[in-house]
């Protein structure tokens, strides 16, 4: 009897494990190969070899590029130093990328570790970068004022909450509101692996403002990349391994109500939206299991949709830039100025290209 008993559970645990060891790859898109679209005008921008896992470009062409990530269970060709957000101005004709200095008191620099960045321009035209960081693998928002002037990044205030343990991405509605993605329920490392392989889908959004924090949305399975339409109407939110973007409508009381989803077959990673024709720019990881497990000879490839008229009934979702690793190692964000685009990437190189 107790031997029946053992081989049931035995089997149960298998028959368990083998069902979520399949849905695990599934969600990874572990067995998909990439058909490759290539631009004839790209070149690897000079200076990013660390991961540029974010950036944003200003409606004047300047660009804030985030660069040095350190995550754990992913690769990092420098782990012992800090990283660093970078500028670039898509107005001139070969662009280079220069460092900002970060100032300030209470900030510091040897932690500082930018994951999602935001930006949010008053109406007296100051520019705020908001930077998700992982200083000791812990989540903060740091607050930056821009002075373009100097080239610097002033700090003003680190930004931590219990609702906030595990940043990924923010977009900022305000100089110190966002909303933020929390990528996993887990802080601890052992237990966030566990969430992830079972895909428990405990994964948020929240809501933050020096007064009212709150959770906005949840059950994803790894929120990811957030962004907002132009007019400020709507949120955009990936859902990584569940290969989705959500729409969700934004009251004037700062709740979200789901509206739509797009189903993308990629895992996608961080938003762009273009101020211009509001189409949707997405940096995304072909095959994930290639992220988690880095292998140099079997890269983890790019791939970049542009989504064209995501509100309408039929949208338009075009893969502009895909490759098997070749060039880029598993890019998670593109963003477009004038006919140029930036490509970036978790822990590898960032590409410029001219469409
Ligand atoms: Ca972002
Ligand atoms: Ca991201």
């Amino acid at each position: 009897m107790a031997k029946l008993l053992v081989l049931t559970l035995l089997g149960l645990g298998l028959a368990f494990f083998k069902d979520h060891r399949s849905s695990y790859l599934a969600r990874m898109t572990a067995s998909r190969e990439v058909k490759s679209v290539e631009l004839p005008n790209c070149k690897l921008i000079k200076g990013i070899e660390t991961g540029a896992e974010d950036l944003e470009i200003l409606h004047n062409g300047l660009a804030f590029i985030s660069v040095g990530l350190r995550y754990p269970g992913i690769k990092s060709f420098e782990p012992d130093k800090p990283g660093k957000i970078l500028l670039m101005d898509l107005n001139e004709k070969d662009p280079t990328v220069l460092e900002l200095k970060m100032t300030g008191s209470n900030f510091d620099a040897s932690s500082f570790n930018p994951h999602g960045i935001s930006t949010f321009t008053d109406e007296d035209n100051t520019v705020y970068l908001l930077v998700v960081s992982h200083p000791d693998f812990k989540s903060t928002v740091e607050l930056f004022k821009f002075q373009e002037e100097e080239k610097s990044l002033l700090h003003l205030k680190t930004i931590k909450h219990e609702l906030l343990p595990s940043l990924n991405d923010l977009v900022a509605v305000g100089r110190e509101h966002f909303y933020a993605t929390n990528d996993h329920y887990f802080v601890d490392h052992y237990m966030k692996s566990w969430e992830l392989y079972l895909g428990l889908a405990w994964s948020n959004v929240v809501y933050y403002s020096p007064d009212d924090v709150r959770v906005v949305a949840s059950g994803f399975d790894f929120a990811n990349g957030i962004s907002m339409s132009p007019d400020s109407k709507y949120v955009y939110i990936a859902e990584l391994l569940a290969h989705k973007i959500h729409v969700y409508e934004k009251h004037a009381n700062w709740t979200l109500t789901p509206l739509k989803s797009l189903d993308c077959e990629t895992l996608v990673d961080n938003i762009s939206v273009d101020p211009v024709t509001g189409d949707l720019w997405v940096g995304c990881h072909p095959n994930a299991m290639k992220i988690f497990s880095y292998d140099p000879e079997n890269p983890p490839g790019s791939e970049v949709l542009q989504i064209q008229n995501i509100l309408t009934e039929e949208p338009k979702v075009t893969v502009v830039y895909a490759e098997d690793g070749k060039v880029l190692h598993g890019s998670t964000v593109a963003s477009v100025y004038k006919g140029k685009m930036l490509v970036g990437t978790v822990f590898h190189k960032a590409l410029y290209c001219e469409l």
